[in-house]
């Protein structure tokens, strides 16, 4: 299979996560939306990376999508659990962790805009969605070394992507001294090669 993505995306970065953790090998082929010539649009109408496409060229978005997928074609190391319900509260702590990287990157974008045409209301009312899920993912994880059991599962890898995001795009956000519990997960996380080796850049 194949994945298309950027270099820089945190949504292309959980996927590669994804894949890493899972053992699962693939070919990446780096293209951006935001690239002039990119063929994005042609694998996805939505024009936005990541996109996976399978051996029978099967297209598959968006990156939540993506990751159950690849939960689901492995059964080595489970990062969504079975049961319904905890199932429910894995792929909702990636939803909120998503919406911090969803909000972080539209406030990024307004605040590259040209003179006359940014919005500082727009800037400010993404960024405050991102301090308040970045204080939800922490009130959430409380003490606990991980979201759910005893090993990462993709809760964590999803809140660790969108707290690298931040690293990469947002270093005046001081999450790690507001929250010290999101510091020793991300902390952990960096020791993993799927983390170390997935930093953005670019
Ligand atoms: N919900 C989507 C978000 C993907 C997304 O926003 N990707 C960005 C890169 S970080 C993108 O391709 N943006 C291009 C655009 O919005 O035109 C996912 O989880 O895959």
């Amino acid at each position: 299979m194949k994945l298309i993505g950027s270099l820089t995306s945190p949504f292309v970065r959980k996927v590669r996560v994804v894949l890493a953790e899972k053992k699962i090998d693939y070919d990446f082929v780096l293209d951006s939306p935001w690239e002039a010539g990119n063929k994005v649009a042609d694998f996805n109408p939505l024009g936005k990376v990541p996109i996976l496409v399978l051996d029978d060229d099967t297209t598959l978005f968006d990156s939540r999508v993506i990751t159950e997928y690849l939960d689901n074609i492995a059964p080595n190391n489970r990062l969504i659990p079975v049961p319904n319900r905890e199932r429910a509260q894995i792929k909702r702590w990636e939803a909120l962790a998503d919406g911090v990287c969803d909000a972080a990157a539209l406030a990024l974008l307004e605040s590259r805009r040209p003179d006359g045409e940014r919005s500082p209301s727009w800037i400010a009312r993404q960024r405050d969605k991102v301090q308040r899920g970045v204080k939800a993912m922490s009130d959430e994880l409380d003490d606990q070394a991980w979201y759910h059991g005893t090993s990462p599962t993709l809760a964590d890898i999803a809140v660790g992507v969108s707290l690298g995001y931040l690293v990469f795009r947002f270093p005046d956000i001081d999450w790690r001294e507001q929250h010290p519990n999101l510091g020793r997960l991300y902390d952990k996380l960096m020791q993993r090669p799927s983390f170390a080796e997935t930093m953005p850049q670019g």
